[in-house]
């Protein structure tokens, strides 16, 4: 039994990734399709040690296909997914398109996996936003010990969020940098090597960007509605992965032990925490990754019940990709899903 996947996307970053995490988990799969816009028909990628020819989204038909995992933005979400997900077929979905929308669940497997329960009104499961995922991985057991009240976030977001062009800007400047050649910014407002840039998606009417906006809608969509937030949200001249120093203030006492000792048991969650050189982790070593790492953690005496922690986690795989697939897995798991096409 296999169930028929596509991804659609699957030139991208994050597209690319969803193949490779299908593959390294041994997702139950019949068939992998890898889709994309008209453009890219006949590129080649990898899955495995298969390769596969991108077909064109505008002309598959999606009706024998069970899941679809999108990561073609969220214009292309807007319009294709509702028409892929009336065909029967489940969209799992990176954008931010339907993240939102009160009838699709929004999932990170180790936060709220019940909610899923609800995907099919819409045959749509929204996936977070990389930053939203995982910070909400480390804060879900914390905040079912001791009920976090406030969280204070300020985030470091590599290029590779912004996509493949992204990273090639971060390259190009720093090459120019080193050469002497003039510095363009063309995916960034300014300048990305060697600087960051307080700024990321667009400009919200109160003066917060909408990456902000995300990490405050999302947690309360997921974790609790009476959680307050507030978040910086930073680009920093990394290539892969996220990170993110962030100050909480619980209602209940909570230790430094006690968080230490219920992260190291919480899934997805990996402790790093030794008080000494180098005993933290930097996103660099989280690249390639699935687990979402905390380092830093301790109390914060200017509150009640404060604590401060540090969050890193491989942006393209916690952050989009795996989390995907992990709701495909979800899906499978809790037999909400059967393949269209049965075995021979
Ligand atoms: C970034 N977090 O680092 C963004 C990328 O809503 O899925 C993902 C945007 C999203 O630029």
């Amino acid at each position: 039994m296999g169930f028929k996947v596509a991804v659609v996307g699957a030139t991208g970053n994050v597209g690319r990734e969803m193949l490779n995490i299908l593959e390294e988990r041994g997702f139950p799969v019949g068939e992998v399709v890898a889709l994309a816009s008209r453009r890219s028909q006949g590129t080649e990628v990898s899955f495995g040690d298969r390769t596969l020819k991108v077909k064109a989204l505008e002309t598959y038909d999606f009706s024998d296909t069970d899941i679809a995992l999108m990561s073609a933005g969220g214009n292309v979400s807007k319009e294709w997914s509702p028409k892929i997900g009336k065909q029967g077929c489940v969209v799992i979905d990176n954008s931010s398109a339907f993240r939102y929308d009160p009838e699709v669940p929004l999932i990170v497997p180790e936060v709220n996996p019940d909610a899923i329960e609800g995907f099919s009104k819409k045959n749509i499961i929204a996936n977070p936003n990389c930053s939203t995922a995982q910070m909400l991985v480390a804060l879900k057991p914390l905040h079912d010990a001791a009920t976090i009240r406030r969280v204070v976030v300020s985030t470091y977001q590599s290029v590779s969020g912004a996509g493949k062009e992204g990273m090639d800007e971060l390259f190009t400047q720093t090459r120019a940098v080193f050469v002497a050649d003039p510095v363009e910014a063309k995916k960034f407002t300014k300048r990305i090597a060697f600087n960051v840039i307080p700024h990321i998606d667009v400009f919200m009417e109160d003066g917060t960007t909408k990456e902000e906006w995300k990490m405050v809608a999302e947690t309360k969509k997921m974790l609790d509605p009476k959680i307050k937030v507030t978040a910086t949200c930073v680009r920093v001249p990394v290539f892969i992965g996220h990170s993110e120093a962030v100050n909480l203030e619980f209602e209940k006492p909570i230790t430094a032990d006690e968080a230490r000792d219920i992260l190291r048991e919480a899934p997805g969650c990996l402790v790093i925490d030794k008080h000494e050189d180098g005993g933290y982790i930097t996103p660099i070593e989280s690249a390639g990754e699935d687990a979402t790492y905390i380092s830093r953690i301790r109390e914060d005496s200017t509150i009640d019940n404060g604590l401060n922690l540090w969050i890193v986690s491989d942006n393209l795989r916690k952050g989009a990709a795996l989390n995907t697939v992990q709701i495909a897995e979800l899906l499978v798991a809790r037999g909400l899903i059967q393949p269209k096409q049965k075995a021979a």
